[in-house]
């Protein structure tokens, strides 16, 4: 079933360089709303969970060093079409590649730390969501 929900990582790069403001402005003036958002640190465990999809990769480990370096903004967004339009709202993984006036075009250093994340579909912010915040904590 679709949904109008997506969710998303400001990452610690982000954090770090102090972007959460310009982002998350970016974010609510491209049309999304925000029902849940917290600044939190993830354990190595919980970024070896989230990321399990991409234990093979080469890069795994070099990941979970850095998405548990230091705080990230955590939160869902809703809009219609939502995961698809925050995709093409943050641009290409890797920033080189990223069209102009995207996210990553314009707060990524490198497609390792790529300033944010976006579920890549309906049922993964799904679960990617409720990995971050309880029921009571979405609006
Ligand atoms: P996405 O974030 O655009 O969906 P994925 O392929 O799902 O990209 O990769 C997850 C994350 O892993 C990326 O956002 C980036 O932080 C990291 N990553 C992806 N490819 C590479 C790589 O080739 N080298 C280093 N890190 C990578
Ligand atoms: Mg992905």
């Amino acid at each position: 079933m679709a949904t109008n929900r997506t969710f998303t990582m400001l990452k610690p790069d982000s954090v770090e360089k102090g972007f959460i403001g310009a982002i998350l402005e970016k974010i609510t003036t491209s049309g999304f709303r925000i029902v849940a958002l917290k600044l939190t640190q993830m354990t190595k465990a919980d970024a070896q969970a989230f990321y399990a999809v991409h234990s093979e990769r080469p890069f795994y480990g070099e990941l979970v060093e850095y998405m548990t370096r230091g705080p990230i903004v955590a939160a869902i967004l809703e809009k219609d079409n939502a995961v698809e339009d925050f995709r093409t709202l943050i641009g290409a993984t890797n920033p080189a590649e990223a069209a102009e006036g995207t996210i990553r075009k314009l707060y990524a250093a490198s497609i390792g730390e790529n300033a944010v994340h976006g579920s890549d579909s309906d049922e993964n912010a799904t679960i990617e969501g409720a990995f971050h915040f309880s029921v009571r904590e979405q609006f």
